[in-house]
């Protein structure tokens, strides 16, 4: 198939994807637009090695020299890491920046249609996009959305920041079809604190048990994703409270700048990281690291 000509998979990726053995895909986005260097470089590299560790292969996904990269090696995370002008690759972007060979992190949505295309079925990250405060006028709806209802991998978040529209994103993804459950807990967690104020729809407590849920949607032939939220570890949390001040002054700056679209989110990211002295950086990548290994356990279940 044409398709394969545009897809770049690593040689141990290959390997372990024709051993039936269990593959997690990691985004790139979250290290060339959501941490700064030299933090997400390492983030990176310590993120693959929890999946390692946890029996599971990692693929970071990223779109280099005209292909769709499965699984990076250590100069190609550097280069997206530390170097300006890499762009963010929602699934629009895809096209141009594979036809001009720019250099592209990808988001959640391009990720998890790469990883679908190169036949991986579990995807970990730290947020996901959703509806943004203020949608029913702006319309900004992140395609992280629309991709989860259609395409088959399952996405690991800590949940959804608060600088969206929690609930909004909850009903958006009910309307696709996407099961959201949470992890060892009965309310949906906001990425830096456990808790959001909103029941999660599902609760699962067990990587067995959210496995067995991913082969009873995929075997009866519904198409689309599956939220699974996990809950940051509680020595690492910021209480949601304190959080909401900073994500407030933060959306304050984007009006007053009028930042928009695509650069809404990581301007937001930054701006948050830099008004907590980092407390909230290094929560950020607590979480990043809890889920991938959540998520390595799951794929190994999956496979089993
Ligand atoms: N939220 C985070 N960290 C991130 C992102 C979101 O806490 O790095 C990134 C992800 O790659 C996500 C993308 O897919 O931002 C969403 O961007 P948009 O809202 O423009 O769709
Ligand atoms: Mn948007």
């Amino acid at each position: 198939m044409k398709q394969n000509e545009y897809l770049n998979i690593h040689p141990e990726v290959a390997e372990a994807l024709a051993a039936r053995k269990p593959l997690v895909a990691l985004e790139s986005t979250i290290i060339a637009h959501g941490m700064p260097y030299p933090q997400n470089v390492e983030t990176a590299l310590e993120v693959e090695e929890i999946v390692r560790k946890n029996g599971a292969i990692p693929a970071t996904i990223a779109v280099l020299d005209g292909k769709l990269c499965v699984g990076l090696n250590r100069e190609q995370l550097e280069m997206l890491g530390n170097s300006g002008g890499v762009w963010k690759v929602s699934l629009r972007d895809l096209p141009y920046v594979v036809s001009k060979h720019i250099a592209g992190a990808t988001t959640v949505a391009a990720t998890m249609r790469i990883a679908a295309m190169a036949g991986i079925r579990i995807f970990v990250t730290g947020g996901i996009g959703g509806v943004h405060r203020g949608a029913e006028t702006s319309m900004d709806v992140s395609a992280d959305l629309t991709e989860m209802a259609q395409t088959s991998v399952a996405v690991v978040s800590a949940g959804v920041k608060s600088i969206l529209d929690i609930g909004l994103t909850l009903e958006y993804l009910e309307t696709g079809g996407v099961p959201v459950v949470t992890f060892g807990q009965d309310e949906f967690p906001a990425f830096y604190s456990r808790n959001s104020g909103f029941a999660s729809p599902l609760r699962l407590d067990s990587a067995a048990a959210i496995a067995s849920m991913l082969k009873a949607k995929w075997e009866m032939g519904l198409s689309g994703s599956v939220l699974i939220a996990n809950p940051i570890p509680a020595s690492m949390e910021i209480p949601y409270a304190q959080m909401e001040v900073t994500i407030k002054e933060a959306l304050e700056q984007a009006e007053k700048l009028n930042i928009r679209g695509k650069n809404l989110t990581p301007f937001l990211l930054k701006t948050i990281a830099g008004n907590t002295e980092g407390e909230s950086l290094a929560s950020n990548i607590a979480l990043v690291k809890s889920n991938a290994a959540l998520g390595a356990t799951i794929a190994v279940s999956y496979h089993g």
